[in-house]
Protein backbone atom coordinates (compact mmCIF):
# COMPACT_ATOMS: atom_id res chain seq x y z
CA UNK A 1 0.00 0.00 0.00
CA UNK A 2 1.57 2.88 -1.04
CA UNK A 3 1.45 6.49 0.70
CA UNK A 4 -0.72 9.92 -1.55
CA UNK A 5 1.04 12.13 1.49
CA UNK A 6 4.43 13.31 2.04
CA UNK A 7 5.54 11.62 5.27
CA UNK A 8 8.90 13.15 6.58
CA UNK A 9 10.85 10.68 8.35
CA UNK A 10 11.65 11.96 12.08
CA UNK A 11 13.81 8.96 13.05
CA UNK A 12 15.42 6.01 11.39
CA UNK A 13 14.20 2.33 13.07
CA UNK A 14 14.99 -1.24 11.99
CA UNK A 15 11.43 -2.21 12.43
CA UNK A 16 9.28 0.58 12.22
CA UNK A 17 8.69 3.90 10.27
CA UNK A 18 8.19 6.69 12.45
CA UNK A 19 6.82 9.51 10.70
CA UNK A 20 5.61 12.92 10.61
CA UNK A 21 3.06 15.16 7.97
CA UNK A 22 1.17 18.24 8.86
CA UNK A 23 1.20 17.65 12.78
CA UNK A 24 0.12 14.33 12.50
CA UNK A 25 2.66 11.50 14.37
CA UNK A 26 2.66 7.68 11.86
CA UNK A 27 4.00 4.97 13.87
CA UNK A 28 4.02 1.81 11.42
CA UNK A 29 5.10 -1.92 11.79
CA UNK A 30 7.60 -2.49 9.37
CA UNK A 31 7.52 -6.16 9.18
CA UNK A 32 5.52 -7.38 6.52
CA UNK A 33 7.04 -10.39 5.84
CA UNK A 34 5.10 -11.29 9.46
CA UNK A 35 2.28 -9.57 8.66
CA UNK A 36 4.11 -7.34 11.07
CA UNK A 37 4.21 -9.91 14.35
CA UNK A 38 6.12 -7.55 17.25
CA UNK A 39 9.15 -8.81 18.47
CA UNK A 40 10.69 -7.25 21.93
CA UNK A 41 12.86 -4.58 19.45
CA UNK A 42 10.06 -3.50 17.23
CA UNK A 43 8.21 -3.05 20.69
CA UNK A 44 10.98 -0.56 22.24
CA UNK A 45 11.27 1.33 18.69
CA UNK A 46 7.42 2.16 18.84
CA UNK A 47 7.85 2.70 22.67
CA UNK A 48 10.35 5.14 22.02
CA UNK A 49 8.69 6.59 18.98
CA UNK A 50 5.20 7.37 21.21
CA UNK A 51 7.04 9.12 23.78
CA UNK A 52 9.37 11.06 21.22
CA UNK A 53 5.49 11.71 19.95
CA UNK A 54 4.47 12.93 23.49
CA UNK A 55 7.33 15.23 23.48
CA UNK A 56 7.24 17.10 20.14
CA UNK A 57 4.27 19.92 20.43
CA UNK A 58 4.11 20.04 17.30
CA UNK A 59 2.24 16.63 16.65
CA UNK A 60 -1.17 16.73 17.71
CA UNK A 61 -2.60 13.13 16.78
CA UNK A 62 -0.73 9.35 16.14
CA UNK A 63 -1.57 6.97 13.55
CA UNK A 64 -0.34 3.55 14.13
CA UNK A 65 -0.57 1.41 11.86
CA UNK A 66 1.66 -1.74 9.94
CA UNK A 67 3.58 -1.77 6.48
CA UNK A 68 1.85 -3.39 3.81
CA UNK A 69 -1.62 -3.38 3.39
CA UNK A 70 -1.87 -7.19 4.39
CA UNK A 71 -1.82 -6.71 8.09
CA UNK A 72 -2.07 -3.80 10.77
CA UNK A 73 -0.28 -6.70 13.23
CA UNK A 74 -0.26 -10.24 13.69
CA UNK A 75 0.62 -10.09 17.68
CA UNK A 76 3.93 -11.33 19.22
CA UNK A 77 6.57 -12.94 16.72
CA UNK A 78 6.30 -16.48 17.99
CA UNK A 79 9.45 -17.59 16.27
CA UNK A 80 11.22 -15.19 18.94
CA UNK A 81 8.99 -16.84 21.86
CA UNK A 82 10.53 -18.32 24.77
CA UNK A 83 10.30 -19.40 28.29
CA UNK A 84 9.10 -15.93 29.86
CA UNK A 85 8.55 -14.02 27.57
CA UNK A 86 9.74 -12.78 23.77
CA UNK A 87 13.18 -12.97 23.36
CA UNK A 88 15.71 -10.28 21.95
CA UNK A 89 18.97 -9.47 20.73
CA UNK A 90 19.89 -9.79 25.00
CA UNK A 91 18.82 -13.37 25.59
CA UNK A 92 15.90 -11.57 27.89
CA UNK A 93 12.70 -12.67 27.90
CA UNK A 94 9.99 -9.84 27.67
CA UNK A 95 6.68 -8.65 27.13
CA UNK A 96 7.11 -5.70 26.88
CA UNK A 97 4.22 -4.73 24.56
CA UNK A 98 2.31 -4.13 27.94
CA UNK A 99 4.47 -0.67 27.94
CA UNK A 100 3.57 -0.20 25.32
CA UNK A 101 -0.23 -0.36 25.89
CA UNK A 102 -0.21 1.61 28.62
CA UNK A 103 1.71 4.63 26.60
CA UNK A 104 -1.15 4.49 24.09
CA UNK A 105 -3.29 4.58 26.80
CA UNK A 106 -2.14 7.38 28.49
CA UNK A 107 -0.10 9.45 26.03
CA UNK A 108 -2.41 12.92 26.25
CA UNK A 109 -3.39 12.71 22.39
CA UNK A 110 -5.58 10.87 20.53
CA UNK A 111 -4.29 7.77 18.84
CA UNK A 112 -6.09 6.25 15.93
CA UNK A 113 -5.50 2.68 14.51
CA UNK A 114 -5.07 2.35 10.90
CA UNK A 115 -6.19 -0.83 10.23
CA UNK A 116 -5.70 -2.93 6.82
CA UNK A 117 -5.64 -6.65 6.83
CA UNK A 118 -5.02 -8.45 9.65
CA UNK A 119 -5.23 -7.37 13.39
CA UNK A 120 -4.60 -10.32 15.58
CA UNK A 121 -3.90 -11.75 18.75
CA UNK A 122 -1.49 -8.84 20.43
CA UNK A 123 -1.94 -6.92 17.34
CA UNK A 124 -5.32 -6.80 18.01
CA UNK A 125 -5.03 -5.81 21.61
CA UNK A 126 -2.92 -2.75 20.11
CA UNK A 127 -5.75 -1.67 17.91
CA UNK A 128 -8.18 -1.64 20.91
CA UNK A 129 -6.25 0.28 23.48
CA UNK A 130 -6.24 2.60 20.23
CA UNK A 131 -8.72 6.26 21.18
CA UNK A 132 -10.40 5.33 17.70
CA UNK A 133 -9.74 2.74 14.69
CA UNK A 134 -10.86 2.92 11.35
CA UNK A 135 -10.44 -0.19 9.41
CA UNK A 136 -9.97 -0.76 5.81
CA UNK A 137 -12.73 -3.42 4.04
CA UNK A 138 -9.81 -6.27 3.90
CA UNK A 139 -9.33 -6.20 7.71
CA UNK A 140 -10.05 -9.11 10.16
CA UNK A 141 -10.20 -9.01 13.76
CA UNK A 142 -9.70 -11.73 16.33
CA UNK A 143 -7.51 -13.30 19.59
CA UNK A 144 -5.82 -16.43 19.07
CA UNK A 145 -4.26 -16.96 22.29
CA UNK A 146 -6.08 -19.96 23.80
CA UNK A 147 -4.65 -21.55 20.48
CA UNK A 148 -1.21 -20.53 20.36
CA UNK A 149 -0.65 -21.03 24.50
CA UNK A 150 -1.66 -17.49 25.49
CA UNK A 151 -3.49 -14.64 26.95
CA UNK A 152 -4.07 -10.97 27.62
CA UNK A 153 -5.77 -11.04 30.66
CA UNK A 154 -5.16 -7.05 30.74
CA UNK A 155 -6.83 -4.28 28.75
CA UNK A 156 -7.00 -7.18 26.09
CA UNK A 157 -9.87 -8.83 28.09
CA UNK A 158 -10.98 -6.17 30.38
CA UNK A 159 -11.09 -2.64 28.03
CA UNK A 160 -12.06 -5.09 24.81
CA UNK A 161 -15.19 -6.03 27.53
CA UNK A 162 -15.58 -2.45 27.91
CA UNK A 163 -15.85 -1.61 23.99
CA UNK A 164 -18.09 -4.84 22.48
CA UNK A 165 -19.41 -6.13 25.81
CA UNK A 166 -18.73 -8.72 28.34
CA UNK A 167 -20.55 -11.62 26.21
CA UNK A 168 -18.89 -10.72 22.54
CA UNK A 169 -15.46 -10.46 24.32
CA UNK A 170 -15.88 -13.78 25.63
CA UNK A 171 -16.89 -14.86 22.80
CA UNK A 172 -13.98 -13.48 21.11
CA UNK A 173 -11.54 -15.40 23.43
CA UNK A 174 -13.15 -18.49 24.25
CA UNK A 175 -13.95 -19.23 20.17
CA UNK A 176 -10.78 -17.66 18.92
CA UNK A 177 -12.93 -16.58 15.35
CA UNK A 178 -11.94 -13.80 13.07
CA UNK A 179 -14.35 -11.27 12.40
CA UNK A 180 -14.37 -9.16 9.21
CA UNK A 181 -14.38 -5.28 9.22
CA UNK A 182 -18.19 -5.02 8.94
CA UNK A 183 -18.91 -7.67 11.71
CA UNK A 184 -16.49 -5.26 13.88
CA UNK A 185 -18.25 -2.42 12.96
CA UNK A 186 -21.46 -3.60 14.04
CA UNK A 187 -19.65 -4.85 17.20
CA UNK A 188 -18.36 -1.40 17.99
CA UNK A 189 -14.97 -2.66 17.81
CA UNK A 190 -13.93 -0.19 14.81
CA UNK A 191 -15.27 3.51 14.20
CA UNK A 192 -15.71 3.35 10.77
CA UNK A 193 -14.99 0.72 7.66
CA UNK A 194 -13.79 1.95 4.02
CA UNK A 195 -12.22 0.21 0.74
CA UNK A 196 -8.42 -0.18 1.76
CA UNK A 197 -7.57 2.40 -1.31
CA UNK A 198 -9.34 5.13 0.85
CA UNK A 199 -7.76 3.99 4.01
CA UNK A 200 -4.81 6.56 4.62
CA UNK A 201 -7.02 9.52 3.07
CA UNK A 202 -10.25 8.95 5.54
CA UNK A 203 -7.67 8.48 8.15
CA UNK A 204 -5.60 11.86 7.39
CA UNK A 205 -8.91 13.25 7.04
CA UNK A 206 -10.31 12.31 10.20
CA UNK A 207 -7.15 13.31 12.21
CA UNK A 208 -7.52 16.86 10.65
CA UNK A 209 -10.43 17.22 11.96
CA UNK A 210 -9.03 16.63 15.43
CA UNK A 211 -6.26 19.37 15.17
CA UNK A 212 -8.80 21.80 14.38
CA UNK A 213 -9.76 21.00 18.41
CA UNK A 214 -8.88 22.09 21.53
CA UNK A 215 -5.78 20.36 22.47
CA UNK A 216 -6.72 20.82 25.73
CA UNK A 217 -10.27 19.86 25.43
CA UNK A 218 -9.23 16.97 23.64
CA UNK A 219 -6.60 15.87 26.39
CA UNK A 220 -9.24 16.27 29.35
CA UNK A 221 -11.17 13.78 27.43
CA UNK A 222 -9.19 11.27 27.05
CA UNK A 223 -8.46 11.41 30.47
CA UNK A 224 -11.54 11.43 31.51
CA UNK A 225 -12.75 8.55 29.59
CA UNK A 226 -9.61 6.50 31.10
CA UNK A 227 -9.90 7.63 34.64
CA UNK A 228 -13.63 5.85 35.02
CA UNK A 229 -12.09 2.66 33.97
CA UNK A 230 -8.50 2.68 35.81
CA UNK A 231 -8.52 3.58 38.81
CA UNK A 232 -5.98 5.33 41.11
CA UNK A 233 -3.56 5.71 37.57
CA UNK A 234 -6.59 7.27 36.22
CA UNK A 235 -7.23 10.03 38.55
CA UNK A 236 -3.33 10.65 38.40
CA UNK A 237 -4.05 11.20 34.87
CA UNK A 238 -6.82 13.44 35.28
CA UNK A 239 -5.63 15.31 37.98
CA UNK A 240 -2.20 15.79 35.96
CA UNK A 241 -4.44 17.51 33.57
CA UNK A 242 -6.23 19.74 36.39
CA UNK A 243 -2.99 20.47 37.58
CA UNK A 244 -1.55 21.91 33.88
CA UNK A 245 -4.69 24.19 33.91
CA UNK A 246 -4.30 25.36 37.37
CA UNK A 247 -0.86 26.14 36.63
CA UNK A 248 -1.53 28.18 33.97
CA UNK A 249 -4.05 30.61 36.15
CA UNK A 250 -3.69 33.67 37.74
CA UNK A 251 -4.77 32.12 41.01
CA UNK A 252 -1.82 29.12 40.97
CA UNK A 253 0.88 32.04 39.30
CA UNK A 254 0.09 34.15 42.67
CA UNK A 255 1.40 31.13 44.67
CA UNK A 256 4.31 30.82 42.95
CA UNK A 257 5.05 34.37 42.70
CA UNK A 258 4.67 35.17 46.62
CA UNK A 259 7.34 32.40 47.04
CA UNK A 260 9.67 33.51 45.04
CA UNK A 261 9.47 37.15 45.91
CA UNK A 262 9.36 36.38 49.33
CA UNK A 263 6.16 37.41 50.29
CA UNK A 264 2.78 36.54 51.74
CA UNK A 265 0.51 34.85 48.87
CA UNK A 266 -2.61 37.29 48.32
CA UNK A 267 -5.49 35.14 46.83
CA UNK A 268 -8.08 37.11 48.04
CA UNK A 269 -8.94 38.89 44.99
CA UNK A 270 -9.66 35.22 43.41
CA UNK A 271 -13.83 34.34 42.85
CA UNK A 272 -14.88 31.70 45.32
CA UNK A 273 -17.07 30.01 42.57
CA UNK A 274 -20.19 28.66 43.79
C1 LIG B 1 -2.68 -13.75 10.98
C2 LIG B 1 -2.86 -15.10 10.30
C3 LIG B 1 -4.25 -15.64 10.61
C4 LIG B 1 -2.71 -14.88 8.78
O1 LIG B 1 -2.77 -16.11 8.09
P1 LIG B 1 -2.23 -16.19 6.56
O2 LIG B 1 -2.81 -15.07 5.77
O3 LIG B 1 -2.49 -17.59 6.11
O4 LIG B 1 -0.66 -15.87 6.61
P2 LIG B 1 0.50 -16.78 7.16
O5 LIG B 1 1.05 -17.60 6.05
O6 LIG B 1 0.09 -17.50 8.38
O7 LIG B 1 1.55 -15.66 7.61
C5 LIG B 1 2.43 -15.05 6.67
C6 LIG B 1 3.82 -15.10 7.24
O8 LIG B 1 3.82 -14.37 8.47
C7 LIG B 1 4.26 -15.22 9.53
N1 LIG B 1 3.55 -14.83 10.75
C8 LIG B 1 2.29 -14.40 10.87
N2 LIG B 1 1.99 -14.14 12.13
C9 LIG B 1 3.10 -14.39 12.85
C10 LIG B 1 3.41 -14.30 14.24
N3 LIG B 1 2.52 -13.85 15.14
N4 LIG B 1 4.65 -14.66 14.61
C11 LIG B 1 5.55 -15.08 13.71
N5 LIG B 1 5.33 -15.18 12.39
C12 LIG B 1 4.09 -14.84 11.97
C13 LIG B 1 3.88 -16.61 9.07
O9 LIG B 1 4.62 -17.58 9.76
C14 LIG B 1 4.20 -16.53 7.60
O10 LIG B 1 5.59 -16.63 7.42
P3 LIG B 1 6.20 -17.66 6.34
O11 LIG B 1 5.69 -17.15 5.02
O12 LIG B 1 7.66 -17.49 6.49
O13 LIG B 1 5.68 -19.00 6.70
C15 LIG B 1 -1.78 -16.11 10.75
O14 LIG B 1 -0.55 -15.66 10.28
C16 LIG B 1 -1.71 -16.28 12.22
O15 LIG B 1 -2.57 -16.92 12.83
N6 LIG B 1 -0.68 -15.73 12.85
C17 LIG B 1 -0.36 -15.93 14.24
C18 LIG B 1 -1.23 -15.04 15.10
C19 LIG B 1 -0.88 -15.24 16.55
O16 LIG B 1 -1.16 -16.27 17.12
N7 LIG B 1 -0.22 -14.25 17.18
C20 LIG B 1 0.31 -14.31 18.49
C21 LIG B 1 -0.75 -14.07 19.57
N8 LIG B 1 -0.14 -13.76 20.82
C22 LIG B 1 0.36 -12.55 21.01
O17 LIG B 1 0.29 -11.68 20.20
C23 LIG B 1 1.00 -12.38 22.34
C24 LIG B 1 1.37 -11.01 22.78
C25 LIG B 1 0.41 -10.28 23.67
O18 LIG B 1 -0.06 -9.28 23.21
C26 LIG B 1 0.13 -10.56 25.10
C27 LIG B 1 0.02 -9.46 25.88
C28 LIG B 1 -0.22 -9.58 27.23
C29 LIG B 1 -0.34 -10.81 27.84
C30 LIG B 1 -0.24 -11.93 27.07
C31 LIG B 1 -0.04 -11.83 25.71
C32 LIG B 1 -0.05 -13.08 24.99
O19 LIG B 1 -1.04 -13.30 24.27
O20 LIG B 1 0.92 -13.83 25.15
Amino acid sequence: MTSNFPWKTIKEYEEILFQEYNGIGKISINRPHKHNAFTPKTVQEMSEAMELARQDTSIGVIILTGEGGKAFCSGGDQSVRGDGGYVGQDLVPRLNVLDLQRQIRTIPKPVIAMVAGWAIGGGHVLHVVCDLSIAADNARFGQTGPNVGSFDGGFGASYLARVVGQKKAREIWYLCDQYDAQEALQMGLVNKVVPLDQLEATTISWCERILEKSPIALRMLKSSFNAELDGQAGIQELAGNATLLYYLSDEAKEGKNAFLEKRKPDFSKFPKFP
